[in-house]
């Protein structure tokens, strides 16, 4: 069984984007892999958050990776923060990783973009990422190719680190998700969908009301023409709205071309909406249950237990090869 890693920051209420094109294909390897998910926090401080949102936003969001399919008795679901081992060995990869590498990447002058200054957190949150990867001898990481950045540097980090200290990491394999299970913003077809976009109009929640839905699907972007066609060049928005209606429901997009050939953008958004109502109101009755149940505390507590255990062995197998002393209660040992 590969062990499989995948993760979601508590920035906000996930959108349909972060559902099909994480959760839902991460669900869909419990049967085959052994899956760990990640309630990000740590990467979620990375920019300025008011401490009761973090906190709410944090239980909000194991609630609905369960209500999204994963399965808190079969995957380790926890939460980044309770097991501390993250930040140990984020720190001691820190050292092994040059300036040069961090200014390479790209991510974090995209997020600190119109900042008046950027955090260091947000400057050196990949090789927080390299070690929440490595801690858990990941085989394989589903991720968008915007992460691909990211992922080869975990991969020079993780065989620097074997070369020079004789096997001490997995070196991970990154799984790139398509573009068809990439949504993007309902504003700009350029743009991803992002829970944390200032423009509402721009995703969609998972717990949109079917009202709100069709309010935004009403409203989203399209152009001047009338086909109902996918080319991304010429036809970003409605190439997305397209391989929205696919994802939601299980269909190929030649198919709801073919389907909406000639009927107008109306037509076409209405039936849209709809699918994607389906496609949330199981989850959101899922959700509702859940909230009800309390059993989240429980989930969270039981995951970072399961998730501590092999994280120590990990931080035990790094401290001793670099050299650090062990001692009582003290570097998981
Ligand atoms: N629009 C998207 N389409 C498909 N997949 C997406 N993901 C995010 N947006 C889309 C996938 O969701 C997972 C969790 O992502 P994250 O929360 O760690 O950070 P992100 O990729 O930056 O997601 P957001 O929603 O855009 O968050 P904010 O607004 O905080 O930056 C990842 O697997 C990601 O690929």
């Amino acid at each position: 069984m590969a062990r499989v890693l995948s993760g979601i920051q508590p920035s906000g209420i996930m959108t349909i984007g972060n559902y099909l094109g994480a959760l839902q294909p991460f669900v869909q390897r419990h049967a085959t892999d052994e899956c760990v998910f990640m309630i990000a926090d740590l990467h979620a401080l990375t920019v300025p958050q008011h401490p009761d949102v973090v906190r709410a936003r944090t239980i909000d969001a194991v609630a609905m990776a369960v209500a999204c399919g994963i399965d808190a008795s079969r995957a380790i679901v926890f939460v980044q923060s309770h097991v501390m081992e993250h930040a140990l060995l984020s720190w001691i990869l820190t050292t092994m990783t040059t300036m040069g590498e961090l200014e390479r990447m790209t991510q974090y002058k995209d997020k600190g973009q119109g900042q008046v200054s950027v955090g260091t957190g947000l400057f050196v949150y990949p090789v927080l990422q390299a070690a929440d990867i490595l801690l858990y001898d990941t085989d394989i990481v589903p991720v968008g190719d915007d992460q691909r950045q990211h992922i080869e540097l975990t991969r020079d980090i993780a065989k620097r680190c074997n070369q020079k200290y004789g096997d001490m990491f997995v070196v991970p394999q990154g799984q790139y998700v398509d573009r068809g299970t990439r949504i993007m913003s309902l504003v700009d077809g350029r743009r991803k969908m992002s829970k944390s976009d200032a423009s509402e109009g721009a995703y969609i929640g998972l717990l949109d009301t079917p009202d709100v839905v069709r309010r935004k699907i009403g409203r989203a972007t399209t152009d001047s023409g009338k086909d109902i066609v996918v080319d991304w060049e010429h036809k970003p928005e409605v190439s997305n709205l397209i391989e929205l209606f696919a994802a939601c429901t299980g269909q190929m997009s030649a198919h709801i071309v073919a389907q909406y050939e000639g009927v107008g953008y109306g037509a076409f958004k209405r039936d849209l909406a709809e699918a994607i109502v389906a496609c949330v109101q199981p989850i959101q009755q899922t959700y509702a249950r859940i909230r009800e149940s309390g059993m989240v505390q429980q989930w969270m507590d039981d995951g970072a237990q399961r998730a501590r255990s092999i994280a120590r062995q990990t931080v035990r197998r790094v401290t001793e090869r670099i050299g650090l002393v062990p001692g009582d209660g003290h570097l998981g040992v």
